[in-house]
């Protein structure tokens, strides 16, 4: 398809060879599509120097006869005793696709002297035990270790024969511990770079409070290695792993940009816990170049299929932050990724916004165990916390599905994670079905994501189509080339307005599934924070585009700025949409609206169409969202602009 594409195909490709070969050990979910590999069985009665013949007219590779391997000089013929089964290879076949090979198909039919043939499909062998790690501190990692019923499901996905082979993460953050002992031979200098010094060894700067530990510690959760008697395992135990030292200093667009797209032919996925300042008031996002990277990345990045980038939602909790007021989470380009506790209680620093897309697991007051990962000094620590904690899980639990299926477009990838959470224990006030019929939060976005749901689906996904993009433009102020000039409009205390949207019907960028849906809003008011703005879709789903944030007194407002919600997908966006707009807070407070555009992303195909995901028919029960006492808020130290 895009041939850019072709040395990383190669490579991953090799990767996937060598988890075929080993104990194939594959799926348990849903029923899926064959998978045809290069490699042919045929029958052919005239013996081998036939086979011979057919191999080199058709260009095939003759693996010799099926059964007839010699064992102790004797020939295994009880198995095929005619002798007349052989297996042929062809090098010029993708090693994995969804369709038979036609060509091949019917220049063997038509050929008289074979018999019979059969490209050969990926069977799937589900290891009857799970593969657990000997690591001495395994038995900690709660999140992974089968202890408890919902867990991440990462053991399943390991005893398939899935480790991140062949798969890159770099961690965007203070720095690696490139020597740690449990990262060492996973350590990929080629993913890794000092844009804080400007120079290739991004080892961490050590202080006395150890305050660049964060990197080390983001890396471990993805890539810590297994069965080396030390510490625990990474997600992806056998993933590359990389550092970027981009956080240990002035950070400017340009160091964010240069962060952002390092390699992107070599990376594959890029971790993030970073962001404008969780302090409840601020409203930012990235500069321009930052922004040009993200979007070189999707479109150019990782062979033209798309760089992922996995993003912390936010740890602003403490300050009602909404992470739709941050421009990198926010992002259709980033994969937003919220947190939960053991006990599947929004966490007190969790931010509640409607751009998050999936949720893992993380810390909570102090009581709540918390993630177990590499520390500075060679260390191991158990204290690993915040939705900092949750993205780098994430990712690793992405670099295991990208390993099974390395073809898979960014777009792919959410698709995925929206049909691969499930809301699952996981308690907020606010679970909604939305028009695909899927269980929604704020809090969590799609629930939480389960990595054997996520490889099993990954192994058999059929690429989404093309992004559509419609844009709609609800209320300008602009003057319009005829001189017409529309009359900017007073915000009442409680407001609505209302748009028949054909999401672009009858045109080339014509949608029928919805994946992001963005509304830029350019409005004056005299206390931001006091403004609820809410997006209700055709289908009737509400999504809560900005709460109140108690903090936030500016009264700068909002200017061209971009809100997104994930919790459309899937849905049909044609019919009335309506933007709500309500004074929570100051009676007197005042604003006017000066522009609304609605930004349609999704595609043509009817996604609903497609066999359904894993989200449960039967709903959980839901309750209200519990908070840590404020004292038990103390036990957890975070830092600024760090997640
Ligand atoms: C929206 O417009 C379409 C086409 O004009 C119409 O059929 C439909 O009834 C309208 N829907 C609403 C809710 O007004
Ligand atoms: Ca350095
Ligand atoms: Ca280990
Ligand atoms: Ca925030």
């Amino acid at each position: 398809m895009r041939p850019a594409r072709t040395a990383l195909c190669l490579r991953l490709t090799l990767a996937l060879g060598l988890a075929l070969v080993g104990p194939m050990a594959v799926g348990w979910a849903s029923a899926r599509a064959p998978i045809y590999v290069s490699s042919w069985a045929v029958r052919v009665s005239q013996g081998y120097q036939e086979v011979d013949r057919l191999a080199r007219k058709f260009g095939f590779v003759n693996f010799g006869q099926v059964g007839g391997t010699q064992i102790d000089g004797r020939r295994r013929e009880d198995i095929f005793p005619d002798g007349q089964y052989f297996h042929l290879r062809h090098r010029g076949v993708v090693q994995q696709s969804l369709t038979p090979h036609w060509g091949h198909r019917l220049r063997l039919k038509k050929d008289p002297k074979v018999q019979w043939f059969q490209q050969q499909t990926v069977q799937r062998r589900v290891k009857r035990s799970l593969v657990v790690p000997t690591d001495p501190w395994f038995s900690k990692q709660w999140y992974m270790n089968n202890e408890m019923q919902s867990d991440l499901n990462i053991l399943q996905v390991w005893s398939q024969g899935l480790s991140g082979q062949g798969v890159v993460v770099s961690v965007l953050d203070d720095g690696i511990e490139k020597d740690h002992p449990d990262l060492w031979a996973n350590y990929d200098p080629l993913a890794s770079y000092d844009f804080n010094d400007y120079d290739p060894d991004p080892q961490p700067r050590y202080t006395p409070s150890d305050e660049n530990r964060h990197g080390t510690r983001c890396a471990g959760e993805v890539a810590a290695m297994a069965n080396n008697r030390f510490c625990g395992a990474g997600v992806a135990y056998n993933t590359r792993i990389g550092g970027v030292r981009m956080l240990d200093g002035t950070i400017t667009d340009v160091i964010e940009a240069q962060s952002l797209s390092l390699q992107p032919q070599h990376i594959h996925i890029y971790s993030a816990s970073w962001g404008p300042e969780d302090d409840g008031r601020t409203v930012d996002g990235p500069g321009i170049l930052t922004r040009e990277a993200f979007r070189r990345g999707v479109t150019k990045g990782r062979g033209g299929l798309g760089t992922l980038f996995i993003w912390a939602s936010g740890n602003g909790g403490l300050h009602y932050d909404n992470c739709n007021c941050d421009g990198y989470t926010n992002s259709i380009h980033t994969l937003s990724v919220g947190s939960t506790t053991q006990q599947g209680h929004v966490p007190w620093y969790s931010e509640a916004c409607a751009s998050t897309l999936t949720t893992t697991y993380s810390s909570g007051v102090a009581t709540d165990p918390q993630i177990v990962t590499t520390d500075l000094h060679h260390q191991c620590t158990d204290k690993h916390t915040g939705t900092s904690a949750s993205a780098p899980l994430a990712a690793g639990m992405i670099a295991l599905a990208l390993e099974a299926n390395p073809l898979l477009t960014w777009r792919d990838m959410q698709h995925l994670v929206v049909r691969a959470s499930r809301p699952a224990q996981l308690q907020a006030e606010d679970w909604r079905t939305n028009g695909a019929g899927r269980r929604v939060s704020h809090h969590y976005g799609y629930g939480l994501l389960d990595a054997a749901l996520l490889v099993g689906l990954a192994r058999s996904w059929l690429p989404t189509q093309p992004q559509k993009k419609c844009v709609i433009h609800i209320v300008h102020t602009r003057t319009r080339p005829a001189g017409e000039a529309l009359a900017p409009i007073p915000i009442l205390p409680v407001m609505h307005v209302r748009k028949n949207v054909s999401a672009c019907a009858g045109h080339a960028n014509s949608i029928r599934s919805l994946e992001h849906v963005q509304v830029q809003l350019s409005l004056s008011y005299s206390r931001r924070g006091d403004l609820e703005i809410s997006l209700t879709s055709p289908m009737g789903t509400r999504s809560t585009l900005v709460a109140i944030r108690p903090f936030d007194v500016s009264s700068q407002g909002y200017n061209n700025w971009i809100f997104m919600s994930t919790h459309f997908w899937d849905e049909d966006p044609r019919g009335l949409w309506i933007l709500g707009l309500e004074n929570k807070g100051y009676y007197f407070n005042t604003g006017t609206l000066y522009r609304y555009t609605l930004l349609l992303y999704g595609t043509a195909e009817d996604m609903t169409a497609r066999p359904s995901g894993p989200q449960s028919a039967t709903a959980p029960p839901t309750s209200w969202a519990t908070f840590a006492s404020p004292t038990a808020r103390q036990g957890t130290s975070t830092t600024p602009s760090r997640r």
